[in-house]
């Protein structure tokens, strides 16, 4: 397969995504409003990942657009978790793109402590050949969620999906800990957004 070629179109994607997310902060920073978005990445899956998903779930190579959703990937992260949702409802009413799926795992999280809100969407993107609607997956989460995502993912591509009981412990504690660092934050929300208010306006 020319890998290349056939994720050009998801590149597309992701920058056009990456434009239009970072278009919102802007907006907010303009009016001086407290921006639902802290920060975005986005990354096209690299080829030796969509060949192991693909492989693990038995997706023959000709369905890997319709199978796998994430191989445009997008991430919203918030400061606080009621950002998150409204980031979603910001998301939900936009006409650019539809969403089809969606997975709270904010407030229910995975077996493994991990929480995240993932919509998956279909995006229409021009390519010399037409248009072609592809997927892409936004996971919108706090940065304490951020945190804790980043480590756990560090920690299984070492232990290759299989991290010691031990460890598996102690990242569930670090989770309730995430979980329970963020209700904090919430409660002097107000607080900290006067704050950077202030500190925007200087
Ligand atoms: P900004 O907002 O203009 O500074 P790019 O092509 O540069 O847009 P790339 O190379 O994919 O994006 O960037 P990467 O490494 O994925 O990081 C994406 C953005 O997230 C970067 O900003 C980082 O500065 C930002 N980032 C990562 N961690 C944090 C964090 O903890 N806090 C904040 N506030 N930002 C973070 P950009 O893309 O340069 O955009
Ligand atoms: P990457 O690029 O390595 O992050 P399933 O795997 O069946 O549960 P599915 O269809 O993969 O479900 O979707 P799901 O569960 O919504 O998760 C998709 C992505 O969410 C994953 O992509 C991760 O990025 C993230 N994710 C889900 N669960 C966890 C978790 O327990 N820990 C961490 N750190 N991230 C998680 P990939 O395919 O792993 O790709």
């Amino acid at each position: 397969m020319n890998w290349e070629a056939k994720l050009a179109p998801y590149a597309q994607v992701v920058e056009e995504l990456k434009v239009k997310l970072k278009g919102i902060r802007k907006q907010y920073e303009y009016e001086s409003r407290h921006s639902p978005i802290e920060f975005i990445t986005g990354r096209v899956k690299p080829v030796s990942s969509i060949l192991e998903k693909a492989e693990k779930r038995n997706i023959p190579l000709d369905q890997l657009d319709q199978e796998i959703q994430d191989i445009a990937g997008l991430r919203v992260v918030c400061q606080f978790v009621d950002d998150i949702y409204e980031v979603v409802e910001m998301i939900r009413e936009r006409n650019d793109f539809t969403i089809i799926d969606e997975r709270d795992y904010v407030s229910r999280k995975k077996e493994s402590g991990y929480r995240s809100y993932h919509l998956i969407i279909e995006y229409p993107v021009e390519t010399i050949s037409g248009m072609k609607n592809l997927l892409a997956e936004i996971q919108i989460r706090t940065l304490a969620m951020n945190f804790w995502a980043t480590n756990e993912h560090s920690l299984n591509y070492k232990y290759k999906d299989k991290i010691p009981a031990d460890i598996k412990n102690r990242l569930q504690r670090a989770a309730e800990a995430a979980f329970k660092l963020d209700e904090e934050m919430s409660k002097i929300k107000h607080e900290v957004q006067e704050a950077q208010r202030i500190f925007h306006r200087k």
